[in-house]
């Protein structure tokens, strides 16, 4: 978290971890939203494992949707308006997939 806090200049204070046994473990559509998140929250997302493709399509356009391959190690950094006009999901696969796990950390109000 550290490392990821001094390369992207934002600060996180909690984790959420998502594990993924195979290519049908899935997260359906879904945007970041909750009231412990700030309005414009920054999420980011260390990927470990077996490389999945990350979904993004926009809320008033559902067919223009977008596919990132996120690798072992890859960060992925959502923020600025991201959870307001877009979902995010990760599909199930039909081909075989190995696990993947994401670290997810993401600044929480803790009052
Ligand atoms: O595993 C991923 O890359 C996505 C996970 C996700 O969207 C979440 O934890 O909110
Ligand atoms: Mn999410």
């Amino acid at each position: 978290m550290n490392k990821i806090e001094h390369t992207f200049g934002y600060e996180f204070n909690s984790l959420l971890l998502n594990l993924y046994c195979d290519h049908n473990d899935s997260v359906a559509w879904h945007r970041d939203k909750e009231s412990r998140y700030s309005d414009r929250p920054v999420i980011a997302s260390l990927s470990l494992g077996e490389t999945r493709k990350f979904n993004l399509r926009k809320l008033s356009r559902h067919q223009s949707r977008h596919g990132i391959p996120l690798p072992n190690g890859s960060v992925l950094m959502m923020k600025g308006d991201l959870q307001e006009h877009w979902e995010h999901r990760l599909a199930k696969s039909s081909s075989l997939m190995k696990e993947r796990l994401t670290l997810t950390f993401r600044l929480v109000n803790l009052l």
